[in-house]
């Protein structure tokens, strides 16, 4: 039994995460809905109630409350997380925010546990998560030594402002959220740049990887992140060499037991992971695995995942349902 709070509870992540911890089996006492003022008074249904949005302030985790899903966006996260913490709330945040602080687990629970030192834990980013879950597995039977990222990212991702880009796009309306259209376009841009050429997001994908891992500097990372006009469900290609010499079919085996994968790779029946097939599922599908013609031990991996479930409000409510379980 336990009572929860969702921060940040009428945004695209935070009414996808109301719908998940309705589907889990955990035992949800009490559920707080927490957004900004202007949220206030708005019902939502959970299992069979209706529960009235209230308004985020410092005062908000005096009550009694276990866990806290986060989805409001990194100042947010600053201020508040910290305040949920001294109440002995567990904060699961969605935000980049804690992400790197190394006081702050960053969890896929198919790929490491939190340690607890701080009762925030971080959601990693979207595209991490859904790369993660297929590596660890790879990592752990062959050792990885480079990875180079492609993602093809839906505009979910973006919140509500991105599907309205894309929608109001197909009407000619300009674009709000992004610099340039996204109907029918692919910007080679997602969140901000950085003096070193790459975004945001990029280097988010290269760092979160090598925490969540724990891959020292020997390996090399690197990644190109991509907006496309897909209304759900980021794609990403994993360019992976390994330490040990391995084989497609090996490949496969692994990742057919692995945790949270789904192998969707028969070519030769048009079958592979795409978007369509990824939304609404918390599994990672994975599939076009091949060897790369080009260099030795060098693979090429496809994978597709609901970003807004598995990479964002599954992941959250499937960390606190791995903290509960381990009581
Ligand atoms: C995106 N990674 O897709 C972001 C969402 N967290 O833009």
């Amino acid at each position: 039994m336990a009572i929860f709070a969702i921060v940040g509870a009428t945004g695209v992540v935070g009414t996808k995460m109301i719908e998940r911890l309705a589907e889990s089996e955990l035992k949800v006492d009490k559920l707080y809905l927490m957004a900004s003022a202007r949220s206030v008074g708005k019902k939502i249904k959970f299992r069979d109630i209706e529960i009235e949005v209230e308004e985020l302030n410092e005062n908000s985790f005096d009550k009694d409350i276990d866990y806290a899903l986060f989805s409001a966006g990194g100042s947010t996260s600053l201020e508040f997380a910290p305040i949920a913490e001294k109440n002995g709330v567990i904060v699961i945040d969605n935000s980049s925010a804690w992400r790197m602080d190394p006081e702050i687990d960053l969890i896929v629970p198919e790929c490491n546990k939190p340690t607890l030192q701080r009762k925030i834990i971080a959601n990693p980013n979207c595209s991490t998560i859904q790369s993660v879950v297929p590596l660890r597995p790879l990592h752990d039977a062959f050792g990885l030594s480079h990875i180079t990222y492609t993602t093809y990212q839906a505009v979910s991702g973006s919140g509500k402002g991105g599907i309205d880009d894309l929608l109001n796009g197909q009407e000619g309306i300009e674009p709000k959220k992004y610099p340039h259209p996204i109907y029918n376009n692919v910007l080679p841009h997602i969140d901000v740049f950085l003096e070193n050429g790459y975004t945001k997001e990029e280097m988010k994908m290269v760092n979160e990887t090598k925490k969540i891992l724990s891959l020292d500097d020997s390996v090399g990372i690197s990644a190109t992140c991509v907006r496309v006009p897909v209304l759900n469900s980021h794609s990403v290609e994993i360019d992976v060499e390994f330490k040990k010499e391995t084989t497609v079919e090996e490949i496969r085996e692994v990742l057919k037991n692995a945790p949270g994968v789904i192998l969707v790779d028969n070519v030769q029946e048009n079958e592979y992971p795409m978007p369509i097939n990824a939304t609404g599922i918390d599994e990672v599908l994975v599939g076009r695995i091949r060897r790369d013609i080009s260099r030795p031990n060098g693979f090429h991996i496809w994978c597709v995942a609901d970003n807004i479930r598995k990479g964002a409000a599954s992941n959250a409510v499937q960390i606190a349902e791995m903290i509960e379980a381990s009581k």
